[in-house]
């Protein structure tokens, strides 16, 4: 176990000690991630070039000899929820953290899983409205321990569709697969270039001399807003028009014939570019070549600037930023749903140091303070500690 594992570990443990009177009978720990390139492509049917990362949802359980499931979540305050098994699970309007267990547990009953009583605490150390996936993490860990507390084992992609049935169905944004599928299936030392139509995973592996730089501007961001569920209904609107089951059908020459409007028509021009891009940066991955990468995630934002629309000022200034400090063997973006959260950089390990001097003196967040910087390797997907 990583310390930072063993730090959540102890305590989440402590806090189900504390809670509940007695040890768990189980941990399941569930990574966040980041996105190397492809963005609101997944909902497309296109592809993605994610990673899980180091830092993580743990889920700590014990059965229950009734149906009621009680919940206390350490990050909150401690603050707890509880609901039964057996009754229609609604809304906890007053505390959206319990949704995604709610949902979760919802969802997998759904799918057909007689799951038991359980009493649980949730611990993580991902930051929030990072763009990290801290939702879906706490999805699938829920979903994977709740399965083991049951003794119920099931392909972990499966597992993945049905933690984003929980937030498309009952938490209400209408996400693709990416987040909760690389928390489930993330493998050590890969990026998982993932076509989002047949969820066939093709491993992406990163060299030990490459590092992965994750720099949070302090802007946060969530996921349950307007924007993200727009985005995708303009994509869903494209790609009627052209008359295709997904944008991941059409090229540019159907979007020019397509009579579409000017914004509808650069919402489709970014995922149409988007997932060529994703598929030359994975070639360029194998090849270890990071002057192209660098130069894709380069086109990545300005895709996302211009035509998708979803950054804001200070993390285009934090990309620029980064762009100039990696230079031309390497490269940055926005990484995630957008409106905020996290950057993501690429580069040489050697140049780790210069990029962190560059940012300490040229970007401060909105609060006037340091951003918070993680060099990651790729990581484990979900688990059973
Ligand atoms: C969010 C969503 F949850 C993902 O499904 C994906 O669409 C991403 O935004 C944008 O690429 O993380």
């Amino acid at each position: 176990m990583t310390p930072l594992d063993k730090a959540l570990y102890d305590n989440v443990s402590a806090a189900f000690a504390a809670q509940f009177g007695s040890a768990p009978d189980l941990l399941a720990r569930a990574p966040g991630r980041v996105n190397l390139i492809g963005e609101h492509t997944d909902y497309n049917d296109g592809f993605v070039l994610p990673c899980a990362i180091g830092p993580s949802t743990m889920v700590a359980v014990s059965r229950r000899d009734d149906n009621a499931v009680h919940v206390v979540a350490v990050d909150f305050d401690n603050a707890v929820d509880a609901f039964d098994l057996k009754q229609p699970i609604g809304r906890n309007t007053d505390q959206p953290w319990a949704d995604y267990v709610r949902g979760m547990i919802m969802a997998l009953q759904n799918d057909g899983h007689a799951l038991t009583g359980a009493n649980i605490a949730i611990a993580g150390n991902l930051p929030k409205g990072a763009g990290l996936s801290s939702s879906a993490s706490l999805e699938v860990a829920v979903g994977k321990a709740m399965l083991a507390l049951a003794n119920i084992e099931i392909d972990h992609s499966r597992l993945a569709q049905i933690a984003q049935s929980a937030e498309c169905d009952f938490v209400g944004t209408k996400c693709g697969i990416m987040d909760q599928l690389i928390s489930a299936q993330g493998k050590a030392g890969h990026a998982l270039l993932i076509d989002c139509r047949s969820l066939a995973l093709t491993d992406a592996p990163v060299p030990d001399d490459i590092a992965i730089m994750i720099v949070h501007s302090g802007v946060t961001r969530g996921l349950v807003d307007g924007h993200y569920n727009e985005r995708r209904r303009q994509c869903e609107a494209a790609a009627k028009a052209m008359s295709v089951a997904a944008l991941r059908d059409a090229n540019l020459d159907m979007l020019a014939a397509a009579g579409l409007d000017a914004v509808t028509m650069s919402r489709a021009r970014h995922v149409i570019t988007e997932n060529q891009r994703t598929l030359d940066a994975a070639d360029a991955l194998a090849k270890n070549d990071l002057t192209t990468l660098g130069a894709l995630m380069a086109q990545s934002h300005a895709s996302m600037r211009d035509d998708f629309e979803i950054t804001v000022p200070a993390i285009d200034e934090l990309v620029a930023l980064l762009q100039r400090a990696i230079g031309p063997v390497g490269g940055a973006r926005m990484t995630g749903g957008g409106f905020g959260g996290a950057c993501v950089a690429v580069m040489p390990a050697t140049s780790v140091d210069k990029v962190r001097a560059a940012i300490a003196a040229e970007y401060k967040t909105p609060e006037g303070t340091s951003p918070l910087i993680m060099v990651e390797r790729p990581g484990p997907g979900v688990a059973i500690l």
